[in-house]
């Protein structure tokens, strides 16, 4: 089943059938057994029998902090690697893939998160820019995953790659966090095979295409959360996403009016276009 927020409200789609569910983002998505209780919602729900429930989507997101994990893919250890030689903070990277404690970081408030169909930014004083595309989770305040969605965590690699001591400013900006377009709640764990698929085009040209399975993650999914929630607490249940695969090459940089899309099978394609802030 799928959750979208709209300017409308909250919409429910179950297969092709579409509901409207008359409460509030947080009090609907902040429970134990998500699915379950929306199943529980389909049967008084008002049903929706024209399109226009999509005209106006939000991103999927009321009162929850977005976070972070990073270094979760081996591709990513390299990549990061490889960026911070000149910093001499290459050896952190190689350090946190293996240790047992993971990168989480604080990415983003409500506010500055963008959805489906909005634009993404990119740093003016940055040189360096490239998409992440990561599957995202919805963990509930018991610190229990009742959902995922699509995540772009832009960063700013030359920021990153000065020191890594910058990695804040790298990562957490307005508009550096996408999600979207839905909140995908199902009754097991997402699947190890799912893909995570990216398209970064210019004009009509496709730039750089990728594709990897959710296997190739070091961590699990419960690992990340745990880790999240071991000192914080979150009252409306948070989002985290896990991490990238999917690097460029590095002589590619995103510039204003390229379109990022990002797809994982099952919960859709999350497009948005670059500008700067
Ligand atoms: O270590 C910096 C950030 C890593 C990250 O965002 C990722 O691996 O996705
Ligand atoms: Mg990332």
């Amino acid at each position: 089943m799928k959750l979208y927020k709209t300017i409308q409200g909250v919409f429910l789609k179950d297969g092709s059938s579409v509901y409207k569910l008359n409460r509030q983002w947080d009090d609907v998505v902040n429970r134990d057994g998500l699915y379950n209780y929306l199943l529980s919602q389909i049967k008084t729900a008002e049903k929706v029998t024209s399109d226009n429930w999509q005209a106006d989507l939000l991103p999927p997101i009321a009162n929850q902090e977005v976070w972070a994990a990073g270094v979760t893919y081996l591709q990513s250890r390299d990549a990061r690697v490889e960026e911070s030689q000149t910093s001499g903070g290459s050896d952190l990277y190689k350090r946190v893939y293996d240790a047992e404690r993971p990168e989480i970081f604080f990415k983003s408030t409500p506010q500055r998160v963008v959805g489906h169909g909005q634009d993404v930014a990119i740093r003016k004083d940055s040189t360096w820019n490239v998409p992440e595309p990561e599957l995202t989770l919805f963990i509930n305040s018991k610190g229990s995953i009742q959902g995922y969605t699509i995540g772009n965590d832009m960063s700013s690699r030359s920021i990153e790659g000065e020191n890594a001591l910058y990695l804040p400013q790298a990562k957490t900006y307005d508009k550096s966090a996408a999600i979207g377009p839905c909140l995908y709640v199902i009754d097991v764990q997402i699947s190890q095979e799912t893909n995570i698929s990216i398209v970064i085009k210019r004009g009509d040209k496709a730039l750089y295409e990728g594709s990897t399975p959710l296997s190739r993650m070091k961590r699990s999914l419960d690992e990340l959360a745990g880790f999240l929630f071991r000192e914080l607490s979150f009252p409306n249940g948070c989002y985290l996403m896990t991490g990238t695969c999917l690097v460029p090459p590095n002589d590619f940089t995103l510039q204003p009016g390229d379109v990022v899309e990002i797809s994982i099978d099952g919960i859709g394609t999350l497009i948005n276009t670059v500008a700067y802030n």
